[in-house]
C-alpha cells in the first residue's frame, strides 16, 4: 500500500546524490558514461576493446556492476587502468550512492574518463540517475529488433545506441534497419553505431564518439571555472 511513496522517496534521494556527483564530474572535467544493456550484450567486451586501444597515459577508470562475482573487474584490470567491481548482492541496478561510495578513494581530478558498466538489465537501470553525462544502451543482434519498442525508457534516455555483435548477422534473423527504425521511433535524435568486438567493426566510430563527448565535457568544465 505504501510502495509508491516509498519508491518516490528512494528515487528523489538518488536524484539528490546523482546531482551532486554530476556537479563534481563537471567541476573536475570527468566524462562519466553509463553503459546499460541486457546481460551478455557485450558491455565488458566493449570495455576490454576500448581499454586495449587507449594509451597508458589516458586517465581512464571503470566501475563495473554485477549482482555477484569480481569476474568483470578481473577481465578489465588486465589493461592497467583503475577498475573497481561493485557487487550489488541482488539489486538489479546501480544507484548513485554505490557510485559515490566506490569513488570515495579515487581523485576525480585525475580521471578524465569514467566508465560505469551497469548491472545487466534493460529496465531498472533506466530509473536510476548516476550523475553520468550520458547513458549508452547496447543491443546485440541476438536479442531481437523489437527491444526498443518493448523497453522504451532506456532507449529514450540513452544518447547513443550501440548495436553489438554484428559479426553474428549472417547467423541470426535480425533486421538491423528495423532495429534502428524502432530505436528512432522512441528517440528520433539517437545516435547509432554498429559494432563487433570480435571483428573490430565500429570501434573507431565509438572511440571518436567518446573523444567528441570528452571535448564537450572539457568545455563545460571551463564554463564552471569562469
Ligand atoms: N560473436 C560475438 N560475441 C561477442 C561480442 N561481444 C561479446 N561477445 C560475447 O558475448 C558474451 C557476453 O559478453 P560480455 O562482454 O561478458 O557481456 P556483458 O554481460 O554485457 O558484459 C561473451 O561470451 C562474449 O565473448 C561480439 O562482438 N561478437
Ligand atoms: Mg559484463
Amino acid at each position: 500500500m505504501n510502495r509508491v511513496p516509498l519508491e518516490k522517496r528512494i528515487l528523489s534521494e538518488n536524484d539528490r546524490v546523482a546531482a551532486d556527483l554530476r556537479e563534481r564530474f563537471k567541476e573536475h572535467g570527468t566524462l562519466c558514461l553509463n553503459l546499460i544493456s541486457a546481460p551478455g550484450s557485450g558491455k565488458t567486451s566493449l570495455l576490454e576493446k576500448t581499454l586495449e586501444s587507449l594509451p597508458q597515459s589516458e586517465r581512464v577508470a571503470v566501475l563495473t556492476g554485477d549482482i555477484q562475482t569480481e569476474n568483470d573487474a578481473t577481465r578489465l584490470r588486465r589493461f592497467g587502468f583503475p577498475v573497481k567491481q561493485i557487487t550489488t548482492g541482488g539489486t538489479c541496478h546501480l544507484d548513485a550512492r554505490m557510485i559515490e561510495r566506490h569513488l570515495a578513494d579515487w581523485r576525480l581530478e585525475e580521471i578524465d574518463l569514467l566508465f560505469i558498466e551497469n548491472v545487466g538489465n534493460l529496465v531498472c537501470p533506466s530509473s536510476y540517475d548516476l550523475g553520468e553525462a550520458a547513458k549508452i544502451v547496447l543491443l546485440s543482434v541476438a536479442e531481437g529488433e523489437d527491444k526498443p519498442l518493448k523497453y522504451p525508457s532506456i532507449f529514450f534516455k540513452s544518447e547513443l545506441l550501440l548495436i553489438t555483435k554484428t559479426d553474428l548477422l549472417p547467423y541470426v534473423p535480425f533486421n538491423i534497419a528495423k532495429a534502428e527504425e524502432n530505436a528512432r521511433r522512441i528517440h528520433p535524435e539517437m545516435e547509432i553505431v554498429r559494432v563487433s568486438c570480435t571483428r573490430g567493426d565500429g570501434l573507431p566510430e565509438w572511440l571518436t564518439w567518446i573523444e567528441h563527448r570528452k571535448q564537450a565535457q572539457q568545455v563545460t568544465k571551463s564554463d564552471v571555472v569562469v
